[in-house]
């Protein structure tokens, strides 16, 4: 008995924890940043407590009709119970639910001021293609949203490969990139730092490991990491950079990755110009360093299977770290 008191009290305690730990955190629709997030956690509030109330009702008739003395349940068979709590109630309050829940749906993305902030997203296998233009000019970018406090920010999603959905549930609902097409998603962050999204729709291989992150600046700041990610990459000053940077070039590199700035032109993997001033490798895998870019490029098929790099396991110990200490150095 003093067993079973236990095991009960611990498995409340541990489901409440479950329960807990999902409201907090970086990716939680229940810890919204921007209005439209939080329509929807208003909507998920809303839903619980009309359903829950139903639920609690529906259970309570039940346990009368089940243990309630026969003169107490004699009032369940009458007709005005069975019209009142059978068809008016369901039908006036699951009504009232529907219309909130177009009302609040309209309320949106669509609605935003005008002059937006754009941004393109192309879903790759299996990372996020982000691109900046300014004034016929394009910068590339990855697995990383930059985005104004503030600001509406428009984000053209698309794909030229298979169907992926970009979600990033503390500012938006989740949209899919549909290939052939150009799906528009609205969004805005009221409190500035970083908060993750993940593709919620499976698209082969590595689709569990495709990430991202979205970092809400403040103005200035923004305007200054924009300047700079419109800069071409740094040149190294140290030798052991340069000799990183060369290792980079005469490895074959380039044929999938774009450093601006050198001949490295490839686009089948993520622009690397800027790579140092990313928070994460490997779409939102692995934190930016030199140790995390050195594992990468040796270990990269057993961190994540499956993604379209090949591990190199070809460098010495130090050109791996001539290498990984240059690309760190792209900020
Ligand atoms: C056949 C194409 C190809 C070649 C060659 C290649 N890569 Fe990659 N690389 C990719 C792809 C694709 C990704 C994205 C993997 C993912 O996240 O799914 C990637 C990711 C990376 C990343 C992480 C970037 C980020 O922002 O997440 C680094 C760093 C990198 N590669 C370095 C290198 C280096 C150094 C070499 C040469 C030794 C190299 N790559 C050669 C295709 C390639
Ligand atoms: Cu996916």
């Amino acid at each position: 008995m003093r067993d079973r008191q236990r095991f009960l009290r611990i498995a409340r305690a541990a489901s409440a924890c479950l329960v807990l730990a999902g409201c907090e955190g970086v990716q939680s629709t229940l810890a919204p940043t921007g209005p439209q997030a939080q329509h929807i956690a208003q909507l998920f509030w809303v839903m619980v407590a009309g359903s829950g109330a139903i639920m609690l009702m529906v259970a309570l008739l039940t346990a009368i009709a089940l243990f309630a003395p026969a003169r107490r349940r004699a009032f369940l068979a009458g007709d005005t119970v069975v019209l009142a709590g059978g068809l008016i109630f369901p039908v006036v309050t699951l009504s009232a639910l529907l219309v909130y829940g177009l009302v609040m749906l309209g309320a949106g993305p669509g609605r935003m001021a005008a002059s937006p902030v754009g941004i393109e997203v192309a879903g790759e296998r299996w990372w996020w293609r982000v691109v900046y233009r300014d004034a016929g000019a394009a910068v590339e970018s990855a697995n990383e949203l930059r985005i104004p406090l503030g600001r509406a920010v428009e984000i053209e999603l698309s794909s030229d490969n298979v169907i992926h959905s970009f979600w990033a549930p503390r500012l938006a609902g989740k949209l899919d990139m549909i290939p052939g097409r150009k799906t528009v998603l609205t969004l805005s962050a009221e409190t500035a730092g970083v908060s993750r999204g993940q593709c919620a729709e499976y698209c082969g291989g590595a689709h569990a490991l495709m990430a991202f992150n979205v970092v809400a600046m403040p103005p200035n700041e923004y305007d200054e990491w924009r300047l700079r990610e419109f800069q071409p990459a740094q040149e190294p000053t140290t030798q052991q950079t340069r000799a990183g940077k060369a290792l980079f070039l005469s490895h074959g590199c380039g044929a999938c990755h774009t450093i601006r700035g050198t001949p490295a032109a490839g686009r089948l993997g993520p622009d690397l110009t800027h790579l140092g001033g990313r928070i994460s490798i490997g779409a939102a895998i692995l934190a930016t360093n030199e140790a995390s870019i050195a594992q990468w490029i040796k270990h990269n098929q057993d961190i994540k299977p499956g993604n379209l790099m090949p591990a190199f396991d070809i460098f010495s110990e130090s050109e791996l770290l001539a290498l990984s200490r240059y690309l760190a150095s792209l900020r």
